[in-house]
């Protein structure tokens, strides 16, 4: 007999290239003559694809058949990045796979470069949960991953004239390989409308919800496979579509163009992603997108439960929800909603069901990114939802009136609804109340949140409250996007720290290793040189692979202080040019980020930075010692390329103000060290890797507030300090803007002002640090070693550490191993 492997799973070179060959012509319906770029790819990720089935179907089938208990994270952003690279990662497939495509005489980079990355997400928040899905996958926690499938994500991020523009963003234009339509699952979600009560058969009192508008929620599952398991978990993404039982012609007389234009209006719920990072907005599609999503995952959940014949009283034992922030909280509302309209059952019951489903992650510090609902817009959107919601709180009042008898003010500030002036429902305060754990996302963060933003849910609920530190996934962004750093470590600790990043620690020793070094610089070295190439073809910009690379890339934001760097740069032009003969270390400034479209300071900070760049990059009295470089339309994609070229890190937020950053983990496991704030993460990050391997400044949270207290004058600073003074006329003056005067105005207003983020009162301090890091990088051996160091002990920061402890503290969820069937 001969034994032939299945085009489908087969895993050898010659398995793969049949199935590549049998997708493009079945698939694709093309020969190879004629197939472009976009079928090879498409070709390539349905024979990787085909593949996944095999450990995806059996996942389904062993959950199904054991009735697993499953995590359910809810999140209104997943910011996947390309799938292709990943799962031959996760498959352990990537060289073979490569060897195929070459012998079929095509560019395996180039396929991989073709994918449309899925934008779901702004930043942060959406990354890390695309991060936690990977490693409950790779840790074999059955696991569902529940969002919007946004027809547009985040925009693309084009640079004119020094200004960022924004495009559609069209991932879906060429068709998406990784996701299943399940059209037989779907559901439907009401809005609007009025409530009725009435008695029924059993003489209780209910209410009916009469909608104005009902949607349609189809879902599309991608496959999650984890590293070198046979889990593969599900993402399920909701779209929204107009649903055929809603009789258009009857309903609206025969007016055909007006059903499509309802047709339209549903769709509108999933069609695009609020491009804002750490900002609510308060509109009310938003609101309605929330709902949309959050319905059709519970209703999910409950199809789910029926399937495999478990009780509804014990949802909480089947399921645990996870909400990623404030997005998904009208869970809260919608799962009482469920339980006691729907179902019938008792208030005290599906309360208590509720409130041990339900666990909640903060996400952020910023007044403005606490959601809070007009109640008039909530309720004219979930009438229903509002009368919970008043009913939770009237209980829940009573509650806090026993624990802390006549403390009116707390009851205001502790109400679900605030009352101070126009009427808001405050979503932080729902999901505390709903939920049976609250945790940050950082020591220091879950310490401010405590002790400010939630003290008095902290006071009421102690034991809700903990710590989980985020972590990153260490297959993405290291085994996948620094392929040439990882053969390095393979080849003196072998590959097991991919699943163990505590392993890592064994490199410390190699720190002390001339020839390990050697070949570590030599990486480095390379990647850069990459990088420069890459820039010079897509900037125009020569840039010296042998300086120091400085990058901040993550989303503009005043709290992160770009504009600090901006001043940083300016300090250092205007050294050159008060002394031409200066003796200063080379430094590539590199920034990546994009601005929400509507947020001006933020926008007007990239066309600083651009407008910076234009003077620094052709001045000759400069040489080519700095350059600063505005890397166009960031994305994980971009990420990837990115992380492994930094030798510096900036990581400068105010104290106080970022709950976490996972960037900072993703720089620093990369070899590059860090200059930061004590803020989030960096908190913990120094204390790893050492603080003789930490480049730190500024003020700690607590002189911060207390500053604040005090009555901070920005101008103090700006009178007593001549670079910085000269820094800020150099931007006042327009010197960088043509001679405009009033182009930066705007944003020098809120420096010398009002400050709010204390920038000048961390400039020397930023300065200062910053001569100790170009000092730092000319002792090449010992800036080498501390790069080592800081690898070595980045072994807390894997998100399966976090994720461990999820299901430890917080999930009380175990493993579950997939065997293969035949
Ligand atoms: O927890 C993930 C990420 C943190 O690392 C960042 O520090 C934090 O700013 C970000 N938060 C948000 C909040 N958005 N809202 N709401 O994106 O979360």
């Amino acid at each position: 007999i001969i034994q032939v492997e299945d085009d489908r799973t087969g895993l050898s070179i010659e398995a793969l290239k049949r199935g590549f060959l049998d997708n493009l012509f079945y698939v694709q319906g093309k020969f190879s003559g004629i197939a472009t770029k976009n079928d090879c790819y498409m070709a390539l990720a349905y024979t990787v694809r085909d593949r996944l089935f095999k450990r995806w179907v059996d996942t389904a089938e062993t959950y199904t058949k054991n009735g697993s208990r499953t995590v359910c994270y809810l999140s209104a952003e997943f910011l996947m990045g390309p799938h292709l690279g990943n799962n031959l990662i996760n498959l352990g497939i990537y060289d073979q796979v490569k060897q195929a495509i070459e012998e079929l005489g095509l560019d395996f980079y180039e396929l991989l470069e073709q994918e449309e990355e899925p934008g779901l997400g702004n930043g942060g928040l959406g990354r890390l949960a695309a991060c936690y899905l990977d490693s409950m996958a790779s840790l074999e926690i059955p696991s569902l991953g529940y969002g919007i499938r946004y027809e547009f994500g985040i925009f693309e991020q084009k640079i004119q004239d020094g200004w960022q523009v924004e495009i559609t963003d069209k991932w879906l234009r060429f068709g998406n390989p990784w996701d299943v339509a399940r059209p037989e699952w779907s559901v439907e979600v009401k809005l609007g409308g009025h409530t009725e009560s009435y008695v029924d058969e059993n003489d209780r009192y209910r209410v009916r919800w009469i909608p104005f508008q009902v949607v349609k929620g189809i879902p599309y599952d991608t496959p999650i496979l984890g590293y070198k398991v046979n889990t593969a978990n599900t993402l399920r993404l909701w779209a929204a579509e107009a649903p055929e039982s809603f009789d258009f012609e009857a309903f609206n007389s025969g007016d055909y163009v007006k059903a499509v234009q309802a047709k339209m209006t549903s769709e509108n719920l999933s069609k695009v992603l609020y491009p804002n990072d750490n900002v609510s907005q308060g509109k009310k599609l938003r609101l309605a997108q929330q709902i949309f999503f959050v319905s059709c995952s519970l209703q999910d959940m409950i199809r789910i439960m029926k399937g495999q014949k478990i009780p509804l009283e014990k949802f909480h034992e089947k399921f645990v929800i996870q909400l990623n922030d404030t997005h998904p909280s009208i869970a809260v509302a919608e799962l009482m909603r469920l339980l006691v309209d729907e179902y019938g059952m008792e208030w005290e019951q599906a309360w208590e069901i509720t409130t041990k489903a339900f666990a909640y992650t903060n996400h952020t510090l910023l007044p403005e990114a606490l959601e809070k609902w007009p109640l008039g817009l909530f309720g004219e959107l979930l009438p229903r939802h509002l009368q919970i919601i008043y009913e939770i709180n009237g209980r829940f009042l009573d509650d806090v009136r026993i624990k802390f008898p006549d403390d009116f003010d707390r009851l205001k500030r502790m109400s679900l609804i605030d009352e101070s002036g126009e009427r808001y429902i405050r979503m932080a305060n729902l999901a505390c109340v709903g939920s049976f754990a609250i945790n940050g996302v950082a020591q220091l963060h879950t310490e401010l949140l405590q002790k400010d933003v939630l003290h008095d849910f902290y006071e009421m609920y102690p034991e809700k409250f903990n710590n989980k530190t985020n972590g990153i996934t260490p297959r993405r962004f290291m085994v996948l996007s620094n392929p040439r750093l990882c053969e390095l470590i393979d080849s003196k600790i072998g590959n097991t720290w991919i699943k163990n990043l505590h392993e890592l620690r064994q490199l410390e020793a190699f720190a002390e290793d001339v020839e390990f070094r050697h070949k570590f610089r030599q990486i480095k070295q390379a990647i850069k040189q990459d990088l420069a190439e890459y820039i010079k073809a897509k900037n125009g910009i020569d840039v010296d692979a042998n300086s120091l690379f400085d990058i901040q890339a993550k989303r503009f934001h005043e709290y992160k202080r770009q504009h600090l760097n901006a001043l940083h740069i300016i300090t250092l032009y205007n050294r050159i040019k008060a002394n031409p003969n200066i003796d200063i270390t080379p430094r590539t400034f590199l920034f990546g980020g994009k601005a929400a479209p509507g947020y001006y300071i933020a926008k007007l900070t990239i066309k600083l930075i651009n407008s910076i760049g234009e003077v620094v990059n052709r001045d000759p009295d400069v040489r080519g010692r700095l350059k600063v470089v505005f890397l166009e339309d960031y994305s994980v994609k971009f990420a990837q390329r990115v992380y492994p070229a930094a030798d510096l890190s900036e990581q400068i937020s105010t104290a106080g103000k970022e709950a976490s950053g996972t960037g900072n983990m993703k720089f620093a496991l990369n070899g590059a060290l860090t200059i930061g704030t004590l803020d989030g993460a960096n908190v913990e990050i120094r204390e790893e890797v050492g603080e003789e391997n930490f480049f730190l400044f500024g003020l700690t949270a607590e002189e911060v507030y207390a500053k604040k207290a005090q009555g901070y004058d920005p101008m103090y600073y700006y009178n007593r300090d001549p670079e910085l003074k000269l820094a800020i006329d150099r931007i006042s003056s327009g010197f960088f803007s043509h001679g405009d005067a009033n182009l930066f105005k705007p944003l020098l207003d809120t420096l010398l002002h009002r400050d709010e983020y204390m920038l000048l009162a961390d400039y020397r301090s930023y300065i200062e640090c910053q001569e100790q890091v170009s000092q730092a990088y000319r002792d090449v051996e010992n800036w080498t070693r501390m790069a080592i160091l800081n690898v070595a002990r980045m072994g807390k920061f894997s998100s399966d550490r976090s994720i461990s402890d999820y299901c430890e503290d917080i999930w009380q969820i175990q493993p579950v191993k997939i065997e293969l069937s035949e």
